[in-house]
């Protein structure tokens, strides 16, 4: 497929509403509050859509979504593409200091909260220039209105907004290793480009699958393998609201819902599998495949989960700048420990300081074109130049290939780390291990644990009073699960005289990493 098959005038919506004209009554979503038919959820969207309408969003508008996996994610995000406005989807696990910038920097109007996350935002409210009206999905609070008395009374039906298949759809926002986080934008085309090529051809998506992710929503890996690209061939999908971290719920989920397909990282499978008497426990029949992505899939983990459940992991690298998967091993066709194949639709390539394609077996820089990867990033000059180059994405990833074509990663060109799927960066880290009272300075770098999955692993150098003690170490750890999301504290703590630096300064990480 190809973005010019599409008609000019295309808006996104169509993901859902293909569906109302062959299976309305079909269950369209699972979920522990509430499950809709594909009839009920569009009759809901479009109640969201007049009443986005009605708080006078325009098509072009920024629309905050900052919410767990519930079905009300789903309507207001499909409700914020049908009047042509542009779905802001906000990580839950950030600190009220980066909503602040998001929120300044796309300049939402509106902003839809879940209730347990709603204090984050008070606590900046005051700060923003731009946020006028916080909706918050539970029962009305002082300066937010409830969702329920902000939908009531507006009709079941709501005209679509011709969007060009080229205007933008959604912003997300994704981490740097200095600076920011940058806004990726993307057109409604890309969306149903990624579920046609990633989706349907490489996975394989069927009417009968149902889906169930534990990559949330918000984040693109999640939006497009569990809503956009089931709903583009009309499967159905689970919604889970809960941290992926508490493994029994997350089977729970499985056992009840009994989805086929399962999205989940690299460290979720091996916390899966540290489950004791897993399949005793959890039904797991269900499942005829299983998706990794966000990091890469160190091959241990894959053959104990297929020697566990008898089941193929589909391992393969996607990025918020391309929206989904764009090398990817396919069914029947997996190299454990490798992220598989270019998906047919975009071209890949490894590349030297030089531009030269490198020899198989080598490592370079592994760049890529395709018509789904983003235009540039939001109020980033700089950073858009460096990263979209012509036709061509810089990944910031180092890849190898094998003489079969799979493709192999190996590491990154920054010091950036994915922990479990997610991104941590070394400095914001580093700068909270420095306000610990007994900390000189630090240095964070990645490590692998026992199932070659990366953490983050800190090298500390203690005030001269403070003697370096196991006790200490715990402390510094845990000091940095109160200040951080909890995922991005170090595992390890070392603690060093001094750390190696640069004449000017910057420190060697590669030296503590033990190139
Ligand atoms: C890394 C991987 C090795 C790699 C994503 C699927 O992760 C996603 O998007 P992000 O923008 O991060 C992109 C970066 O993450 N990575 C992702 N998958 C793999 N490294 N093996 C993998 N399988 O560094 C890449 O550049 O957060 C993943 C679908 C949509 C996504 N947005």
């Amino acid at each position: 497929m190809k973005a010019a098959d599409l008609p000019l005038h295309y808006n996104a919506i169509e993901i859902l509403e293909h569906n109302l004209a062959t299976r309305s009554s079909k269950g369209a979503l699972f979920s522990d509050s509430r499950s809709l038919t594909f009839q009920q959820l569009s009759a809901e969207v479009n109640r969201v859509a007049n009443a986005l309408k009605a708080a006078g969003v325009r098509p072009g508008e920024y629309v905050g979504l900052l919410a767990h996996d519930t079905p009300e994610w789903v309507i207001c995000f499909f409700a914020t593409l049908k009047i042509g406005a542009i779905h802001v989807g906000i990580n839950t696990l950030l600190t009220p200091e980066e909503y602040d910038y998001i929120l300044n920097d796309c300049r939402a109007r509106i902003l839809i909260v879940s209730e347990p996350l709603l204090e984050k935002i008070e606590v900046i409210r005051e700060r923003q220039s731009f946020l006028e009206e916080v909706i918050v999905l539970g029962d009305p609070q002082p300066g937010a209105l409830g969702y329920k008395q902000w939908i009531d009374g507006h009709p079941t039906t709501c005209a679509t907004y011709p969007t060009h298949r080229e205007d933008i759809a959604t912003l997300n926002y994704s981490s740097g290793s200095t600076g920011q986080p940058k806004g990726i934008l993307h057109a409604h085309k890309d969306l149903i480009l990624t579920a046609v090529l990633w989706g349907q051809n490489v996975l394989g998506l069927q009417e009968d699958d149902c889906t169930f992710a534990l990559a949330k929503l918000f984040f693109t890996f999640g939006t497009g393998g569990n809503l956009l690209m089931p709903f583009s061939v009309g499967a159905s999908i689970v919604l889970f609201a809960g941290s992926p971290r508490i493994a029994k719920d997350v089977m729970r989920q499985i056992n009840r819902y009994r989805p086929t397909i399962f999205y989940n990282s690299p460290t979720g499978y091996a916390m899966t599998l540290a489950i004791p008497d897993l399949l005793e426990r959890y039904d797991l029949s269900s499942l005829r495949l299983c998706v990794s992505a966000g990091e890469a899939l160190p091959a241990p983990i894959w053959h104990q989960w297929k020697e566990t459940t008898g089941l193929d992991i589909i391992d393969g690298i996607g990025a918020t700048e391309v929206y989904h998967i764009f090398i990817s091993n396919q069914p029947g066709h997996i190299k454990p420990g490798a992220s598989g194949k270019p998906v047919p639709g975009y071209e890949v390539r490894i590349i030297d300081e030089n531009w030269d394609d490198v020899q198989p077996g080598e490592i370079g820089n592994l760049i890529l074109k395709g018509e789904s990867i983003a235009l540039s990033y939001l109020h980033q000059y700089d950073r858009s130049k460096r990263a979209f180059v012509g036709e061509w994405l810089f990944t910031g990833d180092k890849y190898w290939m094998d003489k079969e074509g799979y493709f192999y990663h190996a590491g990154r060109s920054d010091d950036m780390m994915k922990v479990g799927g997610i991104w941590a960066s070394p400095t914001e880290i580093e700068s909270t291990i420095i306000s610990h009272p007994a900390v000189v300075e630090c240095a964070v770098v990645a490590k692998s644990d026992q199932s070659e999955l990366v953490k983050p692993k800190a090298f500390v150098v203690l005030k001269d009073n403070h003697p370096a003690t196991p006790e200490l170490a715990q402390e510094i750890i845990s000091f940095c699960r109160e200040h951080m999301a909890a995922y991005k504290r170090p595992r390890w703590v070392e603690f060093v005289d001094h750390l190696p630096k640069t004449a000017t300064g910057k420190i060697q990480r590669f030296k503590l990493r033990g190139e």
